[in-house]
């Protein structure tokens, strides 16, 4: 496509202002002219060819366009005849040049870049026009019949609407006009308007009206209109756009929309906190800060602020942004919410929400794929616990105890309130792997086996990794152990302080169980941090003081101690159904230790929420056993019935259809 600027006339209605130059060359802000703005305008949409016609001054034109230095080839034209011929005869002399699309316009006219992109948009031929604004009485008016532009001109008032001479015109319905131009030309017909050869083709041409609405979309006749257009400009200018990222692989998509957000304004870019990014979709591969910074360096964009979550409210009412642009795959599903909020926000102040269409190009696709990719290799894996609480400050855990498990752990999302809930990590239960071979958990289970069960979950999510070491073994074995679950891309070991034949701990004193001694306990701690290659990993140190009915100062005596051996967290376990000796535990710790990481597996006193144990200071919550639990009754449950009803019809009702269950697994994950 190439452009065309008629800047042919003589600009008389501006007085002294036009004395030296062409209208064209006028300031409308102390940083371009008219000319400056549309060239630099028409290089932004990508435009590589543009011709200017001339009259009057056409040297000084010339000179000052080469003074711009754009990148854009432009031809000049003069029209020998400016004094006496409109500029119908300056198009007739560039007829040899115009054999394209062509983005016609007026050298006197400013408008915004929404206003070129809008006319753009369009498929078909389009002219600028207004369907809001009132009719000028000197200016252009369209005449549309059937929807289509019929006559332009100044003349006309009825079925007309205000218009401009910005034209999109696609080669064929430009060649019928330009054909006309000629025509008229040849026979002398050179002082009228172009647009005269245009009417006479009655709609042939297929230009369509383009509603400009109230966009900025103006000529400069006179003195009073440039006061007014730089005024409108200024307004146009100080504009600003609000977008908010929750990326951090940044692709030719996001390129494509922050430019086109630059172009309504000074763009404002909200960029999602970690730890509203890790609830929505996926712990972020890179920080907030460091996110912050590639925005940054983007040009067009010129601020860049943290969004701390997933509502706008917080930013929309600290900037007031006059626009808000978006991906239209927000209008429905769990991101509604969201966008309700920021619309009545945007209502109470009058700003506007854009909205453009959501690309869900495969390249795309494909980069998230490899971004889980990443996400799940042992070096990133590993090291995701230890930010996720410094971003949370309280993880939350779920057991898994197969790649089955670990599907749901990785992918159960709840929606609320426009925001979304998904468990942080997962717990690879003794319990629960045992239980799932038919085996007691009393470190039957060996470890070759145990690290098979981790593959399996691993292989199939991204989620950071919380092994259940039992009591660690012997020393000389736990240091090999250390090692391999690093290797892995495990994040913590949990081990207990126990010693010799383990049981659950939810069996409490009914068996018998022999807590480890603190010296032991801590030589083992001490070996295992010693062993360890990588800073990320952590080894927990759990106390069965509780559990063993040692009491409260034993707990806390241990506590310090394994935090004095190197442990990087401490879990406290209790079989009672009132929390409040674990609530004691908490504060008594906390008083003197304010960083130490405190895990809770809150099996029997669950009726504490989440909100609260981190206000009492615990930062992760494991839920040990509950999806293991959850399995077993709805399997015994069918197998009872198809016995009992010697088919397996009675059961099908509270079963997943096998069609379902077919499709459960996707082949590419
Ligand atoms: C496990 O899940 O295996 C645990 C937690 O160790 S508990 O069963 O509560 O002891
Ligand atoms: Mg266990």
């Amino acid at each position: 496509m190439k452009a065309l600027i008629l800047n042919s006339g003589l600009g008389s209605r501006m007085g002294v202002l036009t004395s030296e130059h062409p209208k064209c060359m006028t300031e409308i802000s102390p940083r371009e002219t008219i000319l400056s703005r549309q060239l630099q305008q028409l290089c932004d949409v990508g435009i590589k060819e543009i011709i200017i016609t001339t009259g009057l001054f056409s040297d000084v034109l010339r000179e000052y366009c080469e003074s711009l230095e754009l990148p854009v080839e432009i031809t000049f034209v003069h029209n020998p005849e400016f004094r006496t011929t409109n500029y119908i005869y300056s198009i007739y002399c560039a007829r040899d040049l115009l054999d394209d699309d062509i983005l016609l316009m007026h050298g006197d006219l400013v408008f915004e870049n929404a206003a070129l992109d809008r006319l753009l948009a369009c498929e078909t031929s389009g002219m600028a026009v207004s369907f809001s604004q009132p009719l000028p009485e000197k200016d252009f008016k369209a005449v549309l019949v059937n929807g289509k532009v019929d006559k332009v001109g100044i003349e006309f008032f009825d079925s007309a609407v205000a218009a401009q001479a910005l034209y999109k015109l696609n080669r064929e319905d430009w060649r019928k006009w330009l054909d006309n131009i000629i025509e008229f030309c040849k026979l002398g017909n050179t002082k009228v308007y172009a647009e005269n050869a245009l009417n006479e083709l009655e709609g042939e041409a297929n230009i369509f009206p383009v509603d400009m609405e109230n966009l900025l979309c103006a000529e400069i006749d006179d003195a009073e209109d440039l006061k007014k257009v730089s005024k409108a400009l200024k307004c146009v200018e100080s504009r600003t756009v609000y977008m908010c990222f929750a990326t951090d692989i940044l692709h030719g998509g996001h390129m494509t929309i922050i430019r086109r957000a630059a172009r309504l304004g000074k763009l404002i870019i909200g960029v999602l906190s970690d730890e509203a990014v890790a609830s929505y979709k996926r712990f972020p591969l890179v920080p907030a800060a460091e996110r912050m910074s590639l925005f940054e360096n983007i040009s067009g964009v010129s601020r860049v602020v943290e969004q701390k979550s997933l509502s706008y409210k917080e930013n929309l009412e600290a900037f007031h942004p006059d626009i808000v642009v978006h991906g239209d795959d927000w209008c429905t599903g769990f991101q509604k919410p969201i966008r309700d909020e920021v619309l009545s926000i945007l209502a109470t102040y009058g700003g506007k929400l854009v909205e453009y269409p959501y690309s869900s190009d495969e390249k795309y696709k494909e980069l998230q794929r490899r971004e889980r990719t990443e996400l799940a290799m042992p070096d990133i894996r590993r090291g995701r616990l230890r930010r996720l609480l410094d971003v949370k400050g309280l993880v939350t855990v779920m057991e898994a105890h197969d790649g089955l498990t670990g599907l749901i752990v990785e992918n159960t999302v709840v929606h609320e309130n426009g925001g979304a809930r998904q468990f942080d990590a997962m717990w690879v239960s003794s319990l629960c792997d045992s239980t799932a071979k038919g085996k007691p958990d009393i470190e039957l289970v060996d470890m070759t086996s145990r690290f098979r069960t981790i593959d399996d979950i691993m292989e199939v999510t991204t989620k950071p990794i919380i092994f259940d070491g039992d009591t660690g073994g012997l020393t000389e074995h736990f240091v090999y152990t250390v090692r391999s679950l690093e290797r892995m891309g495990v994040s913590m070991v949990i081990i207990e302080d126990k010693t010799g034949l383990k049981k659950n701990s939810l069996f409490g004193t009914e068996v018998v169980q022999t807590q480890a001694s603190i010296e032991d306990f801590s030589a083992k701690i001490r070996a295992g941090k010693k062993a360890q290659r990588t800073k990320e990993f952590m080894i927990c140190a759990r106390i069965e003081s509780l559990i063993l009915e040692q009491g409260m100062d034993d707990a806390l005596a241990r506590a310090k101690a394994f935090v004095e051996a190197g442990a990087d967290a401490i879990m406290i376990h209790s079989r009672r159904k009132d929390p409040s000796e674990i609530c004691e535990f908490i504060e008594k710790f906390r008083a003197d230790d304010k960083t130490t990481p405190i895990v809770l597996v809150p099996t029997s006193f669950n009726a504490v929420k989440e909100e609260e144990w981190k206000e009492r200071g615990a930062n992760i919550i494991i839920y040990a056993n509950q999806l293991m639990r959850a399995t077993v009754p709805a399997i015994q449950k069918a197998a009872e019935t198809i016995l009992t009803c010697h088919r397996a019809q009675e059961c099908d009702a509270s079963l997943m259809p096998f069609k379902d269950i077919i499709r459960l697994i996707p082949e590419d994950v």
